[in-house]
Order: structure tokens, then C-alpha cells, then sequence
């Protein structure tokens, strides 16, 4: 039987699903979060993908896209989590593959003034959801603060970006850090910069 137009039923499906909508210029959220929402997680099929380090969440990138957009594979061990960050004017949607992880968002801090940042909502995604964010919505924290089971999510940037902002929660000061991969394609890189890079 034809699948659903919009849905997909592997990991390759989504993949090329997502392919097939991103050939357009302009992105459609709500259209993109279907499709990532309509995938159940398998992890027979993402995990040679998922590898961890016992230090930091790690970046596994699992498809390059088609210049528009990548998607990249996090793996968060017990207790790991990001720093405050925003996302170098691109996409973010966030889609869980297994555990849970809890998103606190924040304020953009005001740039003169040394003081603590707004916090906002604070979510807890669950497997299967989607979450999305951008720099027009805000900041956020991404955490897994489960002590017995390892997170692992599927990010989907468009357009892909090497550096993003890191901020410091309690004066709002910025950093712009590398963000690099800790596997591409299920091969562990050599030549990037080690986990603790990660934001
Ligand atoms: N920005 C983080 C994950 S939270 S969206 C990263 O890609 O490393
Ligand atoms: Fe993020």
C-alpha cells in the first residue's frame, strides 16, 4: 500500500520526505513537525548512529541534507545537558528518539545590562514529540536529568550552522562557540574537536 503523503514509517522515509520538502525555498514549520511527528522512533534504525561519551552529549550527523538543512543525531548521557544558546538565525526542531529531556527557554538578554536571565517556559519532551524553537521565540537549555536512562534526539537545522551563541545565565555575557561532530554517518570522527566543544 502507498504510505501516507506526510507521513513516514522508517527513519529513511523521514529522511526523504524531508528532502522532498525542502527542495522549496521557504519552510513550512507546522508541515516539517508533521512529518518528524509521524516517524516512530525504531531504534534499530538510528542506532549505529547514537554513540555516547560518558563526558557531554555528543553530535552525530546523520544526513548533510541537500545544503538547506541537516540533521544530526544527540545523544545526552545521564545528567548531560547544553549550556543557554540560540540558534545562529536558523530552524531548530527537536524530535525525540528515546528518553526524555526537559527544554527551559529564555528571554534574549538585554545587551547592556549585567543581570540574571528571564527564564520562560519550561517543557518536558517525551519520546516521539516534536519541539521547535528559533531565534524569534527565544533562548533555551536543553537537559536529560534522568540518573537511569540515556536521551537521544533528532535535530533538524535549517540552514545547517557551525557556530551558535552561548550565554551565561547569570549575567546574560555571550560566547560564540564551534559546534562540531562527534560521528558522521555512524564513523566516529578523528580530526574535530572533542565533545567538550559542544555547547
Ligand atoms: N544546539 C544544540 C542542541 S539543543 S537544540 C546542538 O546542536 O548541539
Ligand atoms: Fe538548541
Amino acid at each position: 500500500m502507498e504510505p501516507n503523503r506526510g507521513s513516514a514509517a522508517t527513519l529513511d522515509g523521514l529522511v526523504s520526505q524531508l528532502h522532498v520538502i525542502f527542495e522549496s525555498d521557504s519552510v513550512n514549520v507546522e508541515e516539517v513537525k508533521a512529518v518528524m511527528e509521524s516517524y516512530t522512533s525504531n531504534p534499530d534504525e538510528w542506532r549505529k548512529y547514537a554513540i555516547f561519551d560518558k563526558g557531554r552529549y555528543t553530535r552525530n550527523l546523520l544526513d548533510q541534507g541537500n545544503e538547506k538543512f541537516n540533521l544530526i543525531i544527540l545523544c545526552w548521557g545521564e545528567g548531560h545537558g547544553s549550556s543557554i544558546h540560540d540558534h545562529s538565525k536558523a530552524h531548530c526542531f527537536m524530535k525525540m528518539l528515546q528518553g526524555s529531556l526537559k527544554e527551559t527557554r529564555f528571554d534574549w538578554p538585554k545587551d547592556d545590562l549585567r543581570k540574571e536571565m528571564v527564564q520562560r517556559d519550561v517543557q518536558i519532551l517525551n519520546n516521539n514529540q516534536v519541539a521547535y524553537i528559533s531565534d524569534e521565540i527565544g533562548l533555551h537549555r536543553v537537559e536529560n536529568n534522568s540518573h537511569v536512562e540515556g536521551a537521544v534526539s533528532l535535530h533538524l537545522y535549517s540552514p545547517p550552522f557551525q557556530t551558535c551563541q552561548t550565554f551565561d545565565q547569570r549575567t546574560g555575557h555571550r560566547e560564540t562557540v564551534p559546534m562540531t561532530f562527534w560521528s558522521r554517518n555512524g564513523k566516529r570522527t578523528q580530526s574535530e574537536a572533542p565533545a567538550q566543544e559542544n555547547n
